[in-house]
């Protein structure tokens, strides 16, 4: 029996700034950490309904990944270590939106609602990053789950993907891997060490330089000094922004480099050798490197989705596997990028709404689906049915060596992606695996393809639910004339392609343009800007020209 009294006085303790209204969007809820206590211990009352409906563990992470330090947010994890569901997304938000009075009737409609029993006792694994705010957050949580009678694990101090990995390995019963944080070091070690020992044989070709990774102040720099004992020093890696003295992604972080074009102070840059930065929870990472006359480089997630399906694809052809593979991208992918995999490499790609959950279900329906955001979110998700083909034949011993080498590096490939979200350690390692492999520098990786230069610009209009859009955000259904007039600028500048979304996270409407020049992208940017201000009830000043 629950008591919900018990519920109710726990409540008390974290009560709800009156009127106060959040939602749960397509990063959980993220605001400044000061209104998120009564949040943190309702989505604990959350998560522990969720996990006696799926019966199984359900996670909460808390963490505002590449937000400032001030803020912070929380996202719930499903049974195998996906984003909740989104019929679950309003729940929370309802539950989060709930007057203190109100609490405990909302409480009882959504156990109504979704029939859930209540006798069973639920688990729920928790989690947060390195914010100040996060540990009394996350024991917001803990109270939550607690005040229902319910159980949870306290995982403290880990990365987001980590916390995605616990879950799935718990209800899973450890056939995904180890429920504990030094399963994941394990696993994921021992496939890189498996897949970079091939390349002393065929003889390591790679840039020897160590690796600079940018932990962004945040998490990640920790859980990388956790790791590297069971590396058995095959990454040779130097941490940078590691947290001990600068601000959390402040300067720093996969999302200032990308953003701002420019590697992150607090890494001292070579010419030519390649950096990497992860973001404040570490899911996601971007890689770069200065030429020798000192110009930024960026390779971000289309780079690396590139670097890691041509890997895969060249595998499964020497394996001898007819297995469907796709790239799954958003329309902010560099249009080289899509022409590339498409011509070249003739793999599938298809394009969906910005959002990893979008992304993640789509490549969810091919044997193996490669995603990544241009942002550096992404990972490989792999059928069952290919996973079996996969073992079967790295273990079938009538095979020619070849196949056997390519079946087996396949099958360490399989054991080295977090396929539960992505995951800046273990892409990380994949793309160093790939890199020492192929024997390529960050130089020749960058030059597989050449990204069309490009510009994003960010137009405030009075509501931007005026603008909706269709074909996975690259064309605008209203308001009306908006798509005719992009189509009539688009047509003046070559290799051009533009298209304009409402922010799911900030209060503006993007833009986006690429074209055959940095100068005709920034014109075609600033033009589609100023159209969407015209069009779509822009405030304040109109868009100028970009120097
Ligand atoms: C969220 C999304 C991210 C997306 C970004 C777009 C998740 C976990 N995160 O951070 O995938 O790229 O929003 O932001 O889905 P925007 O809507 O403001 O452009
Ligand atoms: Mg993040």
């Amino acid at each position: 029996m629950v008591h919900f009294e018990g519920v109710s006085l726990k409540s008390l303790l974290h009560p709800k700034p009156a009127g106060l209204v959040l939602q749960y969007g397509t990063a959980g809820f993220r605001t400044t950490a000061r209104h998120l206590d009564h949040v943190m211990f309702r989505m604990g009352l959350l998560a522990a309904l969720r996990a006696k409906k799926t019966m199984s563990t359900i996670g909460v992470m808390v963490t505002a990944s590449h937000n400032p330090e001030e803020d912070n947010g929380v996202k719930l994890i499903d049974p195998m270590g996906e984003m909740v569901a989104v019929a679950w997304e309003s729940y929370a938000t309802q539950l989060t939106n709930a007057e203190q009075d109100a609490l405990l009737t909302t409480l009882k409609d959504i156990i109504k609602q979704e029939a859930i029993s209540m006798d069973k006792k639920a688990m729920v694994f928790v989690g947060r990053d390195t914010r100040l705010s996060s540990e009394d957050l996350s024991q917001a949580v803990l109270d939550g789950v607690s005040s229902l009678g319910d159980h949870s694990h306290d995982f403290g101090l880990v990365t987001t993907p980590q916390l995605h990995y616990l879950v799935r390995c718990q209800n899973t019963n450890g056939s995904y891997g180890n429920a504990s944080l030094e399963g994941y070091y394990q696993k994921l070690s021992q496939a890189f060490v498996q897949i970079t020992s091939k390349v002393n044989a065929v003889k390591l070709t790679t840039d020897q330089s160590p690796l600079r990774i940018d932990g962004a102040n945040g998490i990640g720099a920790l859980k990388m000094r956790e790791m590297e004992p069971f590396l058995q020093q095959r990454l040779s890696f130097n941490l940078y922004n590691d947290g001990t003295s600068g601000r959390l992604n402040h300067l720093c972080g996969a999302d200032y480099v990308k953003v701002q074009q420019r590697s992150p102070q607090g890494v001292e840059m070579v010419a030519g050798e390649r950096c990497c930065s992860f973001d404040g929870d570490a899911d996601r990472i971007v890689y770069y490197y200065h030429n020798p006359q000192g110009h930024f480089h960026l390779l971000d997630g289309d780079k690396i989705a590139t670097l890691i399906s041509t890997f895969i694809k060249e595998l499964l052809t020497q394996a001898g596997l007819n297995l469907q593979l796709a790239v799954v991208q958003t329309a902010y992918a560099n249009g080289s990028s899509t022409h590339f995999l498409q011509n070249n490499m003739k793999v599938i790609v298809e394009c969906v709404k910005t959002g990893v959950k979008h992304l993640h279900h789509a490549a969810q329906k091919f044997d193996i689906g490669v995603y990544f955001e241009a942002n550096g979110h992404g990972t490989v998700v792999f059928s069952d049915s290919a996973e079996e083909q996969i073992k079967g034949l790295a273990a079938d011993p009538s095979l020619t060596e070849d196949r056997k080498s390519a079946a087996q590096m396949l099958e360490d490939t399989v054991n080295l992606v977090n396929q539960t979200v992505g995951d800046a350690i273990s892409d990380m390692l994949l793309i160093e695996a790939v890199l020492a492999v192929r024997g390529l520098s960050v130089q020749q990786w960058d030059k597989i393809y050449t990204d069309l230069p490009n510009r994003q610009l960010k137009v405030k209009v009075a509501d931007r639910r005026a603008i909706d859009t269709t074909d996975a955000e690259r064309r605008a259904t209203s308001p009306a004339g908006l798509q005719e007039a992009i189509d009539g600028i688009v047509g003046k500048y070559s290799l051009s392609r533009s298209f304009v979304r409402p922010s799911g996270t900030e209060d503006v409407v993007r833009v986006y343009a690429e074209a055959d020049t940095q100068a005709n992208a920034d014109c075609l940017a600033y033009e589609v800007s100023l159209a969407v201000y015209h069009l779509a009830g822009g405030v304040g000043e109109e868009p100028k020209p970009l120097q």
